[in-house]
């Protein structure tokens, strides 16, 4: 859901129009949206060498998980092991599309600890991949952009 979905789906629950309040947070919305999407598009351009960077930093500092035994050893598992982090980059540009962390927790955070426990995963070893993402992805942008694409990893970090 988009920001401003969400505003109509709560007012429309309450059986009411948008508020001043509302449609001030729309008119923001809508003045940040070119900004928010050249974001987007930096960070879909930068995606192989973000996830690339991060996955290394990953493996070098727990080793475990790739040696034999570890969740991400083998070539295939390290790939979906990456595979993994490209998801979790594609999720970050979607809520950044969006200005809303719903497609985050929807897709990438509903049910995901009892999916990563079934798997024999490490869930703060994922979270610890996402960190690694972030500091690249926020390393390449500046000031307002850093900060609203940080806090969207935040938010996803805190969830895991
Ligand atoms: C967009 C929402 C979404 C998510 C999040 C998702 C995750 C996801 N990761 C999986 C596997 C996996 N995920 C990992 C990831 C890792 N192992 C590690 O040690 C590291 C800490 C970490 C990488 C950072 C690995 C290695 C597997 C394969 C595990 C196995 O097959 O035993 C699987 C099992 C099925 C498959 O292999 O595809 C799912 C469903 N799928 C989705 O649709």
């Amino acid at each position: 859901m988009s920001v401003i979905t969400k505003m109509i789906v709560n007012a429309d629950d309450e059986v009411r129009y948008l508020s001043p309040g509302e449609l001030e947070q729309i008119k923001m919305f809508v003045t940040s949206s070119e900004r928010r999407l050249r974001v987007v598009q930096a960070l879909t351009l930068s995606r192989d060498r973000i996830i690339k960077e991060a996955g290394k930093e990953l493996f070098q500092k727990r080793p475990n998980l790739v040696a034999p035994g570890g969740n991400a050893y083998g070539k295939d598992m390290t790939a979906t092991c990456l595979r993994d982090m490209d998801y979790y980059l594609r999720l970050i540009t979607y809520s950044v599309a969006a200005g809303d962390t719903t497609p985050i927790e929807e897709i990438g955070v509903v049910g995901v600890r009892q999916m990563y426990r079934s798997l024999g995963t490490p869930i703060e070893a994922v979270a610890q991949s996402v960190l690694a993402m972030k500091n690249i992805a926020i390393s390449m942008l500046s000031g307002e952009d850093a900060g609203e694409v940080g806090s969207y990893f935040d938010y996803l970090i805190n969830a895991l």
